[in-house]
């Protein structure tokens, strides 16, 4: 019994992959850009669903993996959009080989750049704030920080919805103020809005709803 997820078509077969990745490789570089200085990452949409018979990490499941931006439209025209998910839903989009959980070793030092977003603003802004945190993802909007960038994670809550970025060392300043900045700033929130940042290691033991922020923007 597995848990429902968003999915209209059914998960690929694990494995189809890896042909795309050799006669595409490339394609997510702007044109007339000389080839990879770095290679760019392949990306995986992770679904989380609220099942309370359930331990947290099991109701968490991979739906696909994709590295071409024609392949990332035909994901994202395939799912809900996250204002259409229930509430205890989330989503999550990672670099493949890093689990969307504060576990992995990836993400166990780091930190995540937090939007808490007001109730209202879920009909409003929701999917438009979610659909750029995901360009700025696939983009590398962050210039060399990109490498420090683990994924994001959407929350629908009742209570507010959230979206975060996740970055992989929360003691590295320059590369976490670089991505919040930029962030923000492709986000278009007022400069009246201030967004924090906080470790990983802080929220997975805060006792309140709130963990300390390291940084702000
Ligand atoms: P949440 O889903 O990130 O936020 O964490 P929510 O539901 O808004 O709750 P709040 O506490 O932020 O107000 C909810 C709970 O899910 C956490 O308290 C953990 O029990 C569990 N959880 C969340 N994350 C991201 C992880 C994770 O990375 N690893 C593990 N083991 N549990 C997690």
């Amino acid at each position: 019994s597995r848990a429902r997820g968003p999915l209209t078509t059914p998960t690929p077969m694990p494995g189809m992959y890896l042909e795309l990745r050799e006669s595409w490789e490339g394609s997510l570089l702007p044109p007339g850009l000389p080839s990879t200085p770095h290679p760019h990452p392949r990306w995986a949409l992770w679904f989380f669903k609220n099942d309370r018979s359930r331990t947290w990490q099991d109701n968490l499941r991979l739906v696909t993996k994709f590295d071409t931006v024609e392949d990332f439209w035909a994901m994202y025209s395939h799912i809900q959009l996250a204002s259409k998910l229930s509430s205890g839903c989330d989503y999550a989009l990672f670099k493949d080989g890093i689990e969307p959980m504060w576990e992995d070793s990836r993400n166990k030092r780091g930190g995540r750049w937090l939007v808490s977003l007001a109730k209202q603003q879920r009909h409003s802004e929701l999917d438009r704030l979610w659909l750029e945190t995901l360009l700025c993802l696939i983009g590398e909007s962050f210039e060399e920080h990109s490498r420090e960038v683990c994924g994001a994670v959407i929350n629908i809550r009742t209570k507010g919805d959230k979206i975060a970025v996740w970055t992989r060392e929360a003691e590295n300043q320059e590369g976490v103020l670089h991505i919040g900045r930029v962030y923000k700033e492709r986000l278009g929130l007022s400069t009246k809005i201030v967004i924090g940042y906080q470790a990983h290691a802080d929220t997975a033991t805060k006792s309140n709803s709130l963990a300390k922020n390291k940084f702000v923007v």
